[in-house]
């Protein structure tokens, strides 16, 4: 197959200016934390959109963009979704999590009750793409989705943080009622849910250090 191309030429940064931009990225990442404590201030979907598209910019195996960003504003299932949560997670921290895991998640002051899922003016369920779906229902293999969706996540939290929204990365487990809930297709399975919103204006956080660069980075 022939490879077309087309030009490439993004902004280029003189070598002096580097280092003063990246630090200005890192003071601005390094702010970043996630939230438990959402204010229900409205968001405008222009926003959450925006966002979404910048998630949609992450490099992805084949370039197959295996995911879908379902953005959630209804109450209505906004309250189904906390339901449900709250049902696995009470599960989870009453009986499933082994003590070690219940340990380490003491400094982060978890339980069952997520406020935040009716909270929050928004929350955004991402899906993976497991594989494909043809015209006739086959299925077509995607490649590394966890990769790419994790990425496309990435992405989306610091586009959100950069525009002063906080995010919290809830993973409840198991998630498939988030499938049923979204009405999505069985190729796609829920990867993380999102709430999506301005921290509470009392918002705290954990008093958390992150790793200094000598413990993360090697250089040879
Ligand atoms: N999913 C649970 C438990 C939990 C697990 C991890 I790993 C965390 O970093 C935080 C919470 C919950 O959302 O409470």
């Amino acid at each position: 197959m022939e490879l077309r191309t087309v030009p490439y030429s993004p902004e280029r940064i003189p070598q002096d200016q580097v280092v003063e931009r990246l630090t200005q990225d890192f003071e601005v990442a390094s702010a970043r934390r996630t939230v438990r404590a959402f204010s229900s201030d409205p968001v405008p979907q222009e926003a959450i959109q925006t966002a979404i598209r910048i998630a949609g910019t992450a490099p992805s195996g084949a370039h197959r963009q295996p995911w879908t960003f379902v953005a959630i504003s209804d109450p209505e299932v906004k309250r189904q979704i906390r339901e449900k949560a709250e049902e696995e997670e009470k599960d989870f921290y009453e009986r499933r999590a082994p003590q070690d895991w219940l340990d380490a998640l003491a400094p982060l002051g978890t339980d069952f009750h997520k406020s935040h899922l009716t909270d929050a003016p928004w929350l955004i369920v991402v899906f993976r793409h497991d594989y494909e779906l043809g015209p006739n229902k086959e299925r077509i293999k995607n490649y590394y989705m966890t990769e790419s969706v994790g990425i496309a996540v990435g992405f989306l939290i610091q586009a959100l943080h950069r525009a002063g929204l906080a995010t919290l990365t809830h993973t409840p487990a198991p998630m498939t009622f988030l499938r049923e809930i979204c009405q999505r297709p069985e190729n796609e399975k829920p990867f993380v849910l999102l709430p999506v919103g301005y921290p509470a204006p009392d918002c705290h956080v954990p008093d958390l250090q992150r790793k200094p660069l000598e413990e993360i980075a090697v250089f040879l």
